[in-house]
């Protein structure tokens, strides 16, 4: 009798203990901040790449590892944010193409549409890196983060970045410090913002960098840090709408050199281009034997952007060539691959050239 009545408290006390338990998780979980809902959208690229041994950090194969196997190499993730992933494409990124950065600006703008989704990190090769984050930067409806992140060792290699890379960047989409600034670029533990950012070396990991205008802020000790923000129009706030673009005007780019002739323009003209860009020496000058071919393409209608093939400063209208009169755009600080970017949007909206340069000064 004794020890059913014993065994009958023993079995009162564990309950209460069991529900006592339950309800300070209850409570824990009440407490926990909720986490952001970020989705990863995969390109390729080597954060998803593979080398033969852990040394090969050149010569390696980008974009063989999938979007769930990236996610699944950075179990810390699910602590900084709730993450799903999607494999839009699995490409290097030197073969990146409109008709790519049309298929992803699309289905950004749509997962961005709905409130299940707080922000976007999208896993992308660094060569063109800079190019879709600024394509992005222009045609993104919504002001929630959209982190562009890379690596610069493949995933098999000692020290490999990307792993924590991707971290940085989710931790930074999950961010609400993140939102409003524009596409943004997490790479080596410092913030980039899209428009100015620029691949620098061809492989060491500290190559993307900002130079004269300044990146954003850092990542540090799984937070991120603001210290300024880009002055020039973004995402929600700008124009440009592809929803309805199955496929960009073309636009070239022609190098400016010592002995440069036209004989890529005239093929760029030949072949249609509406638009071309003159990746000028210095303050983007044109050499005397290309500004005629440079003015029958503006006759037949095509437009001219001068740019300079430099990388910093800006470039002044009217100086190495009378701009007004040529009715020629200039670029103002963007490289000649972001002006590209610019005048195909562009003139998806305009081919008037004053339209055309305020543009340029407001991007
Ligand atoms: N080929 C490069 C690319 O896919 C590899 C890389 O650096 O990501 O951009």
């Amino acid at each position: 009798m004794l020890q059913q009545k014993t065994a009958q408290f023993m079995a009162a006390v564990l309950g209460m203990f069991i529900i006592a338990t339950a309800q300070v998780h209850a409570q824990d979980a009440a407490k926990a901040p909720k986490l952001a809902n970020v989705t990863i959208l995969a390109t390729g690229g080597t954060i998803a790449g593979s080398g033969a041994s852990s040394t090969t950090t050149v010569g390696y194969t980008a974009a063989t590892v999938g979007v769930q196997q990236l996610i699944k190499a950075v179990p810390e993730l699910s602590k900084v944010a709730n993450v799903n992933g999607e494999q839009v494409f699995q490409i290097a990124s030197e073969s990146m193409t409109n008709d790519h950065w049309l298929t992803l600006a699309k289905r950004v703008n749509t997962l961005l549409a709905q409130n299940t989704v707080d922000g976007i990190v999208i896993t992308h090769g660094t060569d063109t890196l800079e190019e879709t984050a600024y394509f992005l930067n222009l045609v993104v409806k919504s002001r929630k983060p959209v982190v562009l992140v890379g690596a610069m060792r493949p995933s098999t290699a000692l020290s490999a970045d990307g792993p924590i890379n991707l971290y940085n960047a989710v931790l930074l989409a999950a961010d609400p410090s993140a939102a409003g600034k524009g596409v943004l670029v997490a790479m080596g533990d410092q913030i980039h913002g899209a428009r100015d950012v620029s691949k620098t070396n061809t492989s060491t990991p500290d190559a993307f960098k900002t130079t004269e205008l300044g990146m954003l802020g850092y990542i540090q000790g799984g937070k991120p840090f603001f210290y300024r923000v880009s002055t020039r129009k973004h995402t929600a706030d700008a124009e440009f709408d592809v929803s309805n673009l199955t496929s960009l005007p073309q636009v070239d780019i022609v190098y400016g050199y010592a002995n440069m002739n036209t004989v890529a323009l005239d093929a760029f003209v030949a072949a249609g281009a509406k638009g071309i860009i003159h990746a000028g020496t210095g303050d983007g000058s044109v050499a005397a034997k290309v500004k005629p071919g440079l003015i029958a393409a503006r006759k037949g209608g095509t437009i001219i952007v001068r740019a300079s093939r430099v990388g910093q400063g800006i470039l002044a209208r009217n100086g190495e060539a009378n701009d007004d009169e040529l009715d020629f755009v200039v670029s103002d600080t963007l490289s000649p691959q972001k002006a590209r970017i610019l005048l195909m949007l562009a003139l998806t909206k305009t081919n008037n050239t004053k339209e055309l340069q305020r543009m340029f000064y407001n991007y």
